[in-house]
């Protein structure tokens, strides 16, 4: 059972908890579309199942799946991770699935209204109405009673420290594919409400090429409350120079809600990927979806990682920044043990580690 709230989070006396902060669990969704994943999706679900693996030494895991798939996905997954059957029409739990906020003794969750990142204009896909219930879906399972934000919002766009800061960018949340009719002012309202936070730090853009029009999650995360991540690069000639010069200036320049300036660490990004002929052609091409063409370049990332009780798990692409990035991040949280998951699969459909789980916050 999960009741259907009246009012807001922040009203009740919610908020929502820091993504490194004591999880309950972890929610993740199985990959399937073939016109997302190559292969019938085989080569991605093999590499959810090592992300899985790994994140559930960690924490409880749940995986939903559909009922066509339900039978491989148990095949191939461990008996100590949960698989349920729901369908979605894809697999970005980070994006579809519930916000969840705590008052330090009970759970409850927030439920945004989703467009598959833009809608009819410039959107991913379509139809996108399986992932809008995703959300209600798992609340109901989780029995956690829930708040329908009038709101179009990703899980993936957003950020908090747990203390009152709000960490987004402009280019994704700002976007007039998302809430047109709304100002700036007004999403800080609703997010005010929703997740109980009072400080908002706006990034202008987020990793070069990213398809969710920049959500922050590949750029920037909060390691602790205080302290921040940056995906970077030293290259000039790259267009993500610029795009992580501005943000580093404004992350410079800002406070959070407890009134500190932010620890900033840059962790560079791995060099250009690109699709690949052969990863181009295993894609089924559908009309009104986006193609992967060769040569288009990924939005790879390090940012993109998870943090689970005691663990992180972070995305590697065979790079030559791979170990820097692992190393940078294990000193960052010495408390954590920092594993690395070959990604590149996950790339390959948009996005990675972080956009494919949300986390269930602990009491
Ligand atoms: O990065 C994400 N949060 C999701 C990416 C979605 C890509 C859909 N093809």
């Amino acid at each position: 059972m999960s009741q259907l709230l009246e009012g807001t989070p922040k009203k009740d006396g919610y908020r929502m908890p820091g993504e490194f902060e004591k999880h309950t669990g972890t929610w993740m969704l199985w990959p399937e579309r073939p016109d997302n994943w190559r292969l019938g999706a085989k080569p991605a679900q093999k590499a959810f199942v090592e992300v899985a693996k790994t994140l559930s030494q960690f924490e409880p895991l749940t995986i939903a799946v559909s009922q066509a798939q339900y039978n491989n996905a148990r095949n191939s997954l461990p008996g100590n991770i949960r698989v349920v059957e729901l369908s979605s029409n894809d697999s970005w739990m980070r994006d579809v699935g519930p916000t969840i906020v705590s008052n330090g003794s009970s759970l409850r969750a927030v439920d945004w209204d989703f467009n598959a990142w833009g809608g009819l204009q410039g959107g991913l896909y379509s139809p996108w109405d399986l992932d809008d219930l995703v959300a209600q879906k798992v609340t109901e399972i989780e029995r956690v009673d829930r708040y329908k934000a009038p709101l179009v919002l990703e899980g993936g766009s957003i950020h908090v420290d747990g203390e009152g800061t709000l960490l987004t960018t402009c280019e994704c949340l700002l976007n007039k594919n998302r809430n047109p009719n709304l100002t700036q002012t007004e999403i800080e309202n609703y997010l005010s409400d929703y997740l109980n936070v009072s400080s908002f730090i706006w990034l202008n853009r987020g990793i070069y090429n990213d398809e969710t029009n920049g959500h922050v999650d590949n750029i920037c995360c909060f390691i602790r409350s205080g302290v921040v991540a940056l995906a970077w690069t030293d290259d000039k000639a790259d267009p993500q120079f610029e795009i992580s010069q501005e943000n580093f200036k404004i992350l410079k320049s800002a406070v959070d809600a407890k009134g500190r300036k932010l620890e900033i660490h840059k962790i560079h990004q791995p060099n250009p990927i690109l699709i690949t002929k052969g990863e181009s052609e295993g894609v089924i091409v559908t009309p009104g979806t986006l193609p992967r063409q060769e040569g288009d370049r990924l939005a790879a990332s390090y940012i993109n990682f998870y943090f689970c009780n005691g663990g992180a798990v972070v995305p590697q692409f065979n790079d030559s920044h791979d170990k820097l990035a692992l190393e940078q991040l294990q000193k960052l949280m010495p408390e954590r043990k920092v594993v690395g998951v070959y990604a590149r699969e996950i790339l390959l459909g948009g996005g990675n580690i972080h956009c494919i789980t949300q986390q269930l916050p602990g009491l």
